[in-house]
């Protein structure tokens, strides 16, 4: 596949591995993008992390006409963006929703995610090994071709 896939990462995970490893687990996210790369022999990954929803927008649209697939987790702004979900409701290719955690097990507020009305899969609870599966479905979904 000539195209990257995007593994976009929302506000926060840079912090990842420095606290609540009950829910999170150990792994940081240096860790967490070694796994994508190491995912899939011979695919170019674009791996980011930010901490400004409006940055999170803009690498979406620079996603359109530019990346394969996307694999994102959101982190909260899952479930407070529609501005996130307009953005990706725009790209055209396979979009790979991911979470740590199983975000169903947690709180009531993390219950409903509005990027998952745009994802094609989701992932959740599966730890940090999901972003590995999250780049595999990625990658597949990217080259089956649409019926
Ligand atoms: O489980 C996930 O991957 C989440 O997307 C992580 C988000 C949370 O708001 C979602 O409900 C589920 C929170 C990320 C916080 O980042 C951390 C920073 C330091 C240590 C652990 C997590």
């Amino acid at each position: 596949m000539d195209k990257p896939v995007f593994v976009l990462n929302g506000p926060n995970l840079n912090r990842l591995g420095t606290r609540e490893p009950h829910i999170y687990g150990t792994a940081t996210l240096a860790d967490v993008e070694a796994l994508c790369r190491a995912a899939v022999p011979g695919l170019a990954v674009d791996f980011r992390q930010t901490n400004h929803e409006g940055e999170l927008i803009e690498w979406v649209h620079e996603a359109i006409g530019v990346a394969a697939a996307i694999v994102i987790n959101p982190a909260a702004w899952s479930f407070t963006s529609l501005a996130l979900l307009d953005a990706l409701k725009m790209f055209p290719g396979p979009i790979v929703e991911i979470h740590i955690s199983n975000i169903h097990r947690r709180e009531a507020h993390y219950h409903h995610s509005y990027v998952s009305l745009a994802a094609t899969v989701v992932i959740a609870g599966l730890g940090a090994e999901g972003y590995a599966a999250a780049v595999k479905a990625a990658a597949a979904l990217a080259a089956t071709p649409k019926a």
